[in-house]
């Protein structure tokens, strides 16, 4: 249990002892069963990608190897499961609260429950869009929108040059979630400059590859020349391959693809020609989300913004790196 558990515990002794006239032996503060070790609740988005995958991993592996007492629960892509699972964690008053926002708005009133209760929240991966700063101590992730300008920068320089219409598909993340926004404003952004880029449909594909591979099949239907596939993630870049494959089209050659975060299935189809650029987005957090854990559980002052650090991939580069990529 860490000093702001063991302060939150003697107040809630103290309250408890002088509205019941006595002092319980536990009166529910601090759940790290007495054995001084951090408790760090925190909730996950849920599944839905092979980036999940492994962040969830990273998380759980850190947890264990630092001492951190992780309860763990996945939301299952639902933001009332987060808020749920925020609850809970007061209820049980852990140490540190740390999750995943599924989508951006809609989480001040849960947060300044958080506050009032003296647990400290730190925000992993994705952003929320509440101006009120003080309802979390850091936020740990990538930078969404330099990724997204990251796909636009090499679509640019892929087509220096030539003049002809490209007609671009985006098969956009989670509605409102911060990496859907932030890659689609970052990338749109980029591919203004020249009018010869059209972002001819663009639609959710949930971040999943059932998603991707069903509205890359609609796109087919409905697009007469797709150019490009531009797709938040490497995921919903996997299943749009296979609907292309089964219209008999080429990927990566008849229909040019970019995708963002460097899983291996990713990087697989990358070195096989069938993706021809990924913008890097690292999931493994984990170490550094524990090291923030212990620091604001100790008080300790941590920066409000940490940012991952991250590189981007050609098919020749996907191939050095394969061998060793563990996730
Ligand atoms: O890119 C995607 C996942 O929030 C950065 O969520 C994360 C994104 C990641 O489902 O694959």
């Amino acid at each position: 249990m860490g000093k702001r558990s063991l302060a939150a515990l003697a107040a809630t002794l103290i309250t408890a002892a002088s509205l019941a006239g006595c002092a319980g032996d536990d009166a529910g503060g601090g759940s790290g069963g007495g054995d001084g070790k951090l408790v760090l609740g925190f909730s996950q988005v849920g599944a839905e990608s092979g980036w999940r995958t492994a962040n969830t991993k990273s998380i759980q592996d850190s947890a264990a190897a630092s001492g951190v007492d992780l309860k763990f629960v996945d939301a299952q892509g639902k933001q009332e499961n987060q808020i749920k699972a925020i609850r809970s964690f007061i209820t049980q008053r852990v140490d540190v609260i740390a999750f995943s926002p599924v989508v951006e708005s809609g989480w001040d009133t849960v947060l300044k429950e958080a506050k009032d209760a003296d647990i400290p929240v730190i925000l992993t991966d994705r952003a929320i869009d509440s101006p009120d700063t003080s309802l979390y101590k850091t936020f740990i992730g990538s930078d969404f929108v330099l990724e997204g300008k990251k796909a636009g920068e090499w679509l640019v320089k892929e087509y220096e040059g030539r003049n002809d219409p490209v007609n671009i598909v985006e098969l956009q993340g989670t509605p409102g979630a911060a990496p859907a926004n932030d890659r689609k404003a970052g990338f749109a952004d980029v591919i203004k400059a020249d009018p010869k880029f059209k972002v001819v449909a663009s639609q959710t594909g949930q971040f999943t590859r059932t998603d991707g591979k069903q509205v890359m099949e609609t796109f087919l239907k409905s697009q007469p020349k797709i150019d490009v596939l531009y797709a938040h993630n490497d995921d919903m870049g996997l299943g749009a391959i296979e609907a292309i494959e089964a219209a008999g089209k080429k990927p990566g050659t008849d229909i040019k693809i970019i995708t963002v975060d460097a899983v291996k299935d990713g990087m697989t189809a990358l070195s096989q020609g069938k993706i021809n650029y990924i913008v890097e987005c690292s999931p493994l957090l984990g170490p550094q989300l524990m090291d923030l854990a212990k620091k604001v559980n100790d008080g300790e002052q941590v920066e409000q913004r940490v940012l991952t650090e991250e590189t981007t991939f050609t098919p020749e580069q996907a191939k050095q790196v394969l061998p060793e990529r563990k996730y």
